[in-house]
């Protein structure tokens, strides 16, 4: 074995409820921004296909367990759907709820899997996003009952927590490029959402450590982009350093340091942009660290200067100061439109090691989506091939930083089934299994047999 990983290395894969549960609108669901968007805009999702059924997790996730054994998983990460445990977002909780994550949790633990459970992937209960969405101090409350009620629930079995998965997108998605709900085009609302969504995390890492839970864990899930200049004259220099500041140090920093950059408050305030803030804030934010961090890695960021000045009449944003820069022969997923750079795992590692207190960390998404899979179908199953180079490539790399002292504890693949995507519904297949959407029937792909072979070994 060339590649081996520390003992105890987490091997496994990660999903979301929306993308993986179906059953949306049983077992007492409530509704989330998804549902409702679907409901009303169905054009605006590929091939106009919702989030309803999917994979059918809900009623087939005992079987689904045994597949994940199968190809050798010991941690599986989920997300509890908000608008399933509590309809509405503040209240009373759903029985039904209750009874099916507790299966699922049971599940996986008499299947020797841990459970990592992530309380918001994107998924906002439609009456909370009425009032306000993540602009709005009561709903950061009714976040912190949510948090507190899982904890009671589940904590017990559960002992790795996140706050959230990729924070930025919904503030990305929903307040600056509209391609998620409410979408909203306006960066001073955006910052506002970033910011509190921060707060809301804080809070839950409050209660969570204020249970004193031995063996407890609680962290965030970040989707960290290195941001690499073209070149190293100061004008890029400059645009990649505002662009990391913008894309993932302004998550990162208040998770792990407690802070926000002091060069991005300068950077807000000096446009106008300061999100509202309350007394009390910092402390909770300084006081409130996580224990772990989940690192989600698909693609770098390329930047440039900008080639024009940006009309300063033109509303505010994060681009007014750089341009994205399109590397010649860089190498790309052409049907996600991501470059692959397998190094970018190892940047990322290193630069937690050396500013971030070497805060442990693991991969919690990486992955290869591609579309029209059944081309490559032989005897029955897909050959992923190229699934297996990629996801070698950026374990390669992943080694390198741990045997240099990075403090890596996992790889989790993205994804285990095939699922529904935001947007892009079924056209890009992630899975270790894919499932035919009429009959739901799951097949192994070849990736799924190399997967077992490396989690077994602890390496390859
Ligand atoms: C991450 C999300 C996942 C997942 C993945 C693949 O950003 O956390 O929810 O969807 O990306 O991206 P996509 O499905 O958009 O191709």
């Amino acid at each position: 074995i060339q590649y081996k990983f520390p003992d105890g290395f987490w091997w496994g894969s990660a999903t979301s409820a929306t993308q993986m549960e179906g059953a949306a609108s049983e077992g007492g669901k409530g509704l989330n921004i998804w549902d409702h968007w679907y409901a009303t805009e169905p054009n605006r999702f590929f091939d106009g296909v919702g989030p309803e059924t999917t994979s059918d997790f809900y009623n087939k996730y005992k079987k689904d367990i045994q597949l994940m054994k199968q190809i050798g998983h010991n941690s599986f990460r989920l997300s509890i759907s908000w608008s399933r445990l509590i309809p509405g977002g503040e209240g009373e909780v759903n029985p039904e709820a209750v009874t099916f994550y507790n299966n699922v949790i049971d599940e996986l633990i008499e299947n020797d899997i841990e459970p990592f459970v992530n309380l918001f992937h994107f998924d906002m209960p439609l009456e909370l996003q009425d009032i306000g969405g993540w602009e709005s101090r009561r709903v950061i409350d009714a976040y912190e009952q949510y948090a507190q009620k899982s904890f009671e629930l589940f904590g017990d079995r559960v002992k790795k927590w996140f706050t959230f998965n990729e924070p930025i997108v919904p503030v990305e998605g929903g307040y600056l490029y509209d391609f998620h709900y409410p979408n909203v085009v306006d960066a001073k609302r955006a910052f506002q959402v970033a910011y509190n969504t921060m707060i809301a995390h804080a809070k839950a890492v409050q209660v969570y450590h204020s249970l004193n839970v031995e063996d407890g864990q609680i962290g965030i899930i970040l989707n960290l982009t290195p941001s690499y200049p073209r070149s190293s004259n100061p004008a890029d220099l400059k645009a990649s350093n505002i662009c990391d500041l913008f894309f993932n140090r302004s998550f990162l920093d208040p998770a792990v340091k407690g802070e926000y950059p002091t060069e991005l408050v300068q950077l807000l305030e000096e446009h106008g942009q300061l999100p509202e803030t309350e007394v009390g804030d910092k402390e909770l934010l300084k006081n409130n660290i996580i224990d772990f961090l989940g690192v989600n890695y698909y693609q770098p960021r390329r930047v440039k200067s900008k080639e024009t000045l940006p009309n300063p009449y033109s509303p505010f944003m994060p681009d007014w100061f750089f341009d994205n820069y399109e590397m010649p022969g860089r190498k790309m997923n052409p049907y996600r439109g991501w470059e692959i750079y397998e190094k970018g795992i190892y940047d990322i590692m290193i630069n937690l090691r050396d500013n971030y207190g070497n805060v442990e960390s693991f991969i919690s998404e990486n992955g290869m989506g591609v579309q029209d899979e059944a081309r490559f179908i032989k005897d029955g199953r897909i050959e992923d091939d190229y699934r297996i180079d990629f996801i070698k490539g950026h374990l390669e790399w992943l080694h390198k930083a741990i045997n240099e002292g990075c403090n890596a504890k996992g790889y989790h693949l993205w994804t285990f089934l095939d699922n529904w995507s935001w947007m892009n519904a079924y056209k890009n297949r992630y899975g270790f299994y894919s499932v035919n959407l009429e009959t739901k029937e799951r097949t192994a792909k070849k990736s799924a047999t190399w997967f077992t072979d490396v989690s077994t070994n602890n390496g390859f």
